[in-house]
């Protein structure tokens, strides 16, 4: 079991990096000066740099201006709970209205989805979560890792129309045991940037509902994708209207742009209040051990700006901006593979919705686009639009058109 020579942990083998913070610890290695990060998904400005947005800005000055830095309660700020409840379902949701969700600060969406699936493997009898193929990697490796052993994939994506696979999905969702944990990411799904349209989603949900399956929405993007919180929300809405028992994970880290303070919120929609009640005494005994309770910083800030009118217009309005500044580099990025010649056709460019686009680029292509053109993204084609601006879609589009001809 040990070496002599090496010591206690001399066996212990290298670890692969990881292939979305992977990419980023790779591009700041980079020296070249027309290096280009379009790895991970954080939104940066027109000069490519992050934005502290100012709703958040002049919250956090009030959160700093009245220190406090007392341990929270195990489930977080309650104000904080029930504003994330709130901005997902909806004023007037029966969820709300009724006391139906039992809603916990964590640790951002991953953190939210950790103890959300750790919930589950304690008390739910089905060990099977659906995931959609492809999906954002760690969503592989949190539900087993908290005891949801079994995991399966579902058709999603369609490479030969590059949008979504509904039949498949559906014939897929069929197949599965009655009772799986059904993950869908709420919208703006990562990576491929393909929504299912309203009827699809009503699709969806009637298959949910056959197969008495439990949905768990993953939401790191609410407002992102169309620039309108409602709007975002309107999958989640549409479930909890039917009168589906549901976990949803919500992340501040794109809208707020709190990537680094880990905001987020787990919820469990159970049939009624009581239960609802003894559900968030179970989060409680998930959580203490996991990390006691949560931190307090970024999760006052998003209080401020969910309850002060004036900060709420002021943040809706920015989140708008960005993703007008994303679809604008849709546009413009479409454009110049046009202009550069790119072979193919790109019109899932502008047809995608949220922070990625899934180019459709090969391992090789991508390969070839980072060591000849600096170009850093994940290996799956993915691209983070917010990483583009007016000069560098020609750039990445000039190298593009050349990693095709390169490596057909
Ligand atoms: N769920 C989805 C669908 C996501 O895309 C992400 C972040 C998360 C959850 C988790 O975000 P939190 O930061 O924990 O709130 N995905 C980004 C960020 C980098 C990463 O992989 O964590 C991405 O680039 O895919």
């Amino acid at each position: 079991m040990t070496s002599a020579a090496g010591g206690l942990f001399s066996h212990v083998e290298q670890g692969p990096p990881d292939p979305i913070l992977g990419i980023a610890e790779a591009y700041k290695k980079s020296t070249n000066p027309k290096k280009l990060n379009l790895g991970v998904g954080a939104y940066r400005t027109e000069e490519g740099k992050p934005l502290v947005l100012e709703a958040v800005r002049r919250a956090e000055q009030a959160v700093v201006s009245n220190p406090d830095h007392e341990y929270l309660p195990i489930t977080g700020i309650p104000e904080f709970n029930a504003l994330s409840a709130r901005l997902a379902f909806g004023e007037d949701s029966s969820v709300i209205r009724e006391n139906c969700n039992a809603t916990v600060q964590a640790l951002s969406g991953t953190g939210s989805l950790r103890v959300g699936a750790e919930f589950l493997a304690r008390h739910y009898p089905v060990r099977t979560v659906l995931l959609p193929s492809p999906t954002w990697p760690s969503h592989n490796k949190i539900f087993p890792l908290a005891g949801v052993a079994d995991v399966r994939a579902y058709r999603y994506f369609k490479p030969s129309s590059r949008g979504l696979d509904y039949e498949g999905m559906l014939e897929d969702l069929r197949k599965a045991p009655e009772g799986s944990i059904l993950l869908l990411h709420a919208c703006a799904h990562n990576p491929t940037g393909v929504d299912p349209s309203l009827d699809q989603w009503r699709g969806i949900l009637e298959v949910a509902k056959e197969k008495k399956f439990l949905p768990f929405f993953d939401s790191a993007y609410q407002g992102f994708a169309s620039g309108d919180l409602e709007r975002d929300a309107t999958a989640i809405r549409m479930f909890a209207d039917e009168g589906m028992e549901m976990l949803l994970a919500q992340s501040y880290a794109k809208n707020m742009g709190l990537y680094g303070e880990r905001v987020g919120a787990l919820t469990v929609v159970a049939r009624d209040a009581a239960i609802a009640e003894r559900v968030e005494s179970q989060l409680k005994l998930v959580i203490r051990p996991m990390f006691s309770n949560p931190p307090r910083f970024g999760a006052a800030i998003v209080v401020k700006v969910l309850q002060d009118p004036e900060l709420y217009a002021l943040w809706r309005k920015e989140l708008k901006g960005m993703a007008d500044r994303i679809n604008g580099m849709r546009t413009l990025l479409f454009q110049e593979l046009q202009r550069a010649g790119a072979p193919g056709k790109w019109s899932h460019i502008v047809e995608q919705i949220g922070m990625f686009s899934f180019t459709g680029l090969s391992k090789p292509q991508v390969e070839y686009l980072t060591a000849k053109w600096h170009v850093y993204m994940t290996l799956d084609g993915r691209i983070s639009m917010a990483g583009l601006n007016q000069a560098s879609c020609r750039y990445l589009a000039e190298g593009i058109a050349d990693a095709i001809r390169a490596c057909p």
